[in-house]
């Protein structure tokens, strides 16, 4: 659809007229967002409904993600962008003397998620769209996202991020597919002609709504749709909840967004929140195809859907499509299994023990009390179909209830036919290691589906400078075939080339630094080196690690010895309740405040920690970076993205071989990265042999030992409880990041950068290496492999509009 610059004006002209009764002079920028996003709404709304006609009809399979979390961040200029209307919409609103970018900047992010599975999530989203498939994401619509972090007296404080306050312009109430969810009561089984049916007493009923937000395909993709749910007391019900703590109680289920992305926790609302969606979910989905497609033949539902199951936390998908089929549709258990398993796919994100869910049984029973027995029966039937097969320890360690407990990626894993990790590593050490067991009864199920990025988002949008060059370098087809960034390689010794690449690298850090300079006061020099660590605050992500490199440098720096101006980011969230990481965070901003003020360092080292990092902050800080810091204990990270994004921004990437870092080694090349740190199997010994001593290390590395004990001989004002806290946990024998052990070679890693950092063409050169291989982290790639392997989709063909 084109839209000229014309057309354009004329079209906000009366959309601010109708809504506001103001002129483009005299609108906010809020009042310019809702009228620009309007214009884009009705850029896209015939061809989505085109595109529901046309699934419709041709019937092909779809597939619908059901993530707890999808963390879009904000849409405008990605719709603009896939709409194709960036440019003409940005060039427009300059003639008005209006800043597209500003206008934009009023839009709240979307924050339904906490990092990196819900980022992933989102991406997918635009991937399938974009490259033609039929995809639906199934999730929640949290009045509250993921919490604004502020700083007060360097401690994380945590407030609600009202993201519905404005109201959202992209999301459709679609109230003719509610659908009705049930929770608690007791469960009887009954007779009814030969079937034995459930009986329900005592239950309460929710009303499930679903907002529809479109995802809108880049040029020629599709328009697909991501259905987020909230919950509501159903008209019909308003008797059975008479007061407004009954009604609120119902609300809440839909309320927040839970913070910690680290630490399972058994809390009842988060399963109710679980089960709502995946209820609502597949219900809808069964709705679709009965009414709808008019199938009345469920065990071809395979040919037509498939359901992905992001982590663990959708996986009674598996349970609830038992029970849908079994109960509500009538068929029987072996046929509704075969069904179900053919359905469903599974993602594991974490190899982290203390993430993995397990839900009480007697917790279970009380609030779901039908799927309790399902998951029971299933448990059985895994039993006796293993029994005499395998020997009794390995049906112990695979089933799924064990000590009172479910464990619900023994649901996800048994329930589906594919289990993928999200780099190579990683999947390999689920099959070796983690899901061992598993690996043996069922080694075809297991596949690794690497992750990747949306480079739409990360280069085009937020990167538009990086993103001309490649134009004018290799030509635009880049934008529509990723495969050919490749080609940037071919200029390694193209003195203007380089040239161009460190002048807009420059340009973003001299915005960057701006950005700093506004929301911290403080003045960051942006010939500096930008060293860029942006993610959550964990323990196995060794922010730690970077703090211990950070006082080394200032201890260096006082004792007169050089080193090259260095400017540290570090962007991260810490769980409210994960006490150790707001230790971290609280050190941080305890050393970057002494640091930063301290004369003797004279500008040479400067750490800023933003507040607040989010996709939108992102945007801002990953263009800007000269080095990626993707330090994890190697094992620990299953993959990663952040790594990736900031390589497709020429970030050179210092990195322990941990998840898909080392897929980023591999594709640019030894010479392109700085890699360090204990191996896979190095680490693994230490666990083995409890051989990890770091007070040894400690005692024996004069250089070591002073950094660390920094935390704790007051060199660092107003923290000496969390110093110590941090001196404590590097020094234990317990401690499982190792974080002491990678220190040495950590430091030799951060030597080589500064050297190579004074060789400015060498630099250059492999940023521009790391720019041409991030093609291979082309999200689009990873989604044709799920297309392919997991899902069996086809794409769908669809008119164009003109
Ligand atoms: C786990 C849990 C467990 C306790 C309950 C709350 C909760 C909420 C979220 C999660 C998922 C965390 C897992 C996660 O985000 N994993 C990250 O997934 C990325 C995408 O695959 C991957 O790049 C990161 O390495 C991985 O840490």
């Amino acid at each position: 659809m084109q839209l000229t610059k014309e057309e354009f004006k004329k079209r906000l002209e009366r959309k601010l007229d109708n809504y506001f009764e103001e002129d483009v002079k005299s609108a906010s920028n809020s009042d310019l967002y809702a009228a620009v996003s309007a214009i884009v709404r009705d850029g896209y709304t015939p061809q989505w409904r085109r595109i529901r006609i046309a699934e419709t009809n041709q019937k092909q399979k779809q597939v619908y993600y059901f993530s707890i979390e999808f963390l879009p961040g904000t849409l405008l200029k990605s719709n603009l962008l896939n709409l194709g209307w960036l440019k003409t919409v940005r060039e427009a609103l300059a003639d008005l003397h209006l800043d597209l970018d500003k206008i934009a900047a009023a839009e709240p992010d979307m924050a339904l998620g906490n990092g990196g599975l819900g980022r992933l999530a989102a991406a997918f989203m635009d991937s399938l769209a974009s490259t033609g498939y039929t995809g639906n994401g199934n999730g929640i619509r949290y009045k509250y996202g993921l919490f604004k972090q502020k700083f007060v007296n360097g401690y994380q404080k945590e407030l609600p991020n009202d993201w519905l306050k404005k109201e959202d312009h992209w999301e459709v109430r679609r109230e003719s597919k509610s659908v009705l969810v049930r929770f608690g009561g007791k469960v009887n089984m009954v007779d009814d002609n030969g079937w034995m049916t459930p009986q329900y007493e005592g239950e309460r009923v929710v009303r499930a709504v679903p907002y529809d937000v479109a995802v809108v395909g880049y040029k020629d993709g599709l328009t697909n749709t991501l259905r987020l749910w909230d919950a509501e007391v159903p008209p019909e019900e308003e008797l059975n909840y008479p007061t407004i703590t009954d009604r609120r109680r119902v609300e809440d289920l839909t309320s927040i967004l839970y913070p910690d992305d680290s630490n399972y926790e058994g809390r009842l609302l988060r399963l109710k929140q679980e089960y709502f969606f995946v209820s609502a979910g597949l219900q809808s989905i069964l709705n679709y195809y009965t009414k709808d497609l008019d199938n009345k033949d469920l065990t071809k539902l395979p040919n037509y859907v498939a359901v992905h199951i992001n982590d663990t936390h959708p996986a009674m998908a598996i349970a609830e499509l038992m029970r849908l089929l079994v109960d509500e549709h009538r068929v029987d258990w072996d046929t509704a299994w075969n069904i179900t398993q053919k359905v469903m796919s599974y993602t594991n994100h974490t190899i982290m023990a203390e993430a993995m869910e397990k839900w009480d049984v007697n917790m279970m029973s009380q609030l779901l009390p039908r799927i309790m027995q399902i998951i029971t029966e299933i448990d059985r039937r895994f039993c006796v179909g293993l029994k005499g097969h395998v020997s009794d320890d390995v049906i112990e360690r695979t089933r799924i209830i064990k000590n009172g407990q479910v464990q619900m990626a023994h649901l996800a894993i048994i329930g589906s036919h594919s289990i993928n990790g999200v780099a190579a590593l990683h999947t390999q050490l689920l099959e070796t290691k983690v899901l061992k067991d598993f690996y043996n009864l069922y080694p075809d199920r297991f596949n690794n589906k690497t992750n990747g990025i949306t480079l739409r988002r990360w280069l085009q949008i937020a990167n538009p400078e990086l993103s001309d060059l490649l134009d004018e370098t290799i030509g635009k087809n880049w934008r529509n075939d990723s495969d050919e960034m490749l080609n940037f390689e071919k200029y390694y010794h193209d003195t203007k080339v380089l040239h161009k690449l460190s002048d807009i690298k420059l340009d973003n850090k001299k915005k960057l630094a701006k950005f700093i300079k506004e929301r911290t006061g403080i003045v960051v020099d942006p010939t500096a080196i930008f060293d860029v660590q942006v993610k959550r605050l964990h323990a196995y992500k060794r922010q730690t690690l970077k703090l211990l490199h950070i006082l080394k440098l200032y201890q260096d720096l006082k004792a007169g010895i050089d080193h090259p101006k260095r400017v540290v980011i570090f962007g991260a969230k810490a769980a409210p309740s994960y006490v150790f990481a707001k230790q971290v965070i609280k050190v941080i901003n305890e050393t970057a405040n002494m640091i930063n003020n301290d004369p003797d360092v004279n500008d040479k080292l400067k750490v800023i920690f933003l507040e607040d990092y989010d996709v939108s902050l992102a945007e801002r800080i990953i263009p800007a970076a000269d080095v990626s810091e993707q330090i994890s204990t190697t094992t620990k990270e299953a993959s990663g993205t952040s790594n990736m994004k900031l390589m497709a921004n020429g970030a050179l990437t210092v990195a322990t071989m941990d998840g898909a870092n080392i897929e980023i080694k591999d594709a640019v090349g030894e010479d392109n990265i700085f890699s360090f740190g204990l191996n896979k199997d190095q680490v693994y010994k230490y666990y083995a042999e409890h051989s990890y001593h770091p007070r040894e290390m400690y005692e024996n590395d004069a250089v070591m030992k002073k950094a660390v004990d920094a935390l704790i001989d007051g060199t660092i004002p107003n923290c000496s409880a969390e110093g110590q806290a941090l001196f404590n946990n590097f020094l234990g024998d317990n401690e499982q990041f190792l974080v002491l052990a990678d220190f040495e070679a950590y430091l030799r890693a951060q030597a080589k950068i500064e050297q190579t950092w004074k060789q400015k063409r060498l630099w250059e050169q492999m940023s521009l290496v790391n720019i041409a291989h991030s093609e291979r982290f082309d999200v689009d790639k990873t989604i044709e492999r799920y297309a392919e392997d997991i899902w069996h989709l086809k794409k769908l063909e669809v008119e164009k509009a003109d």
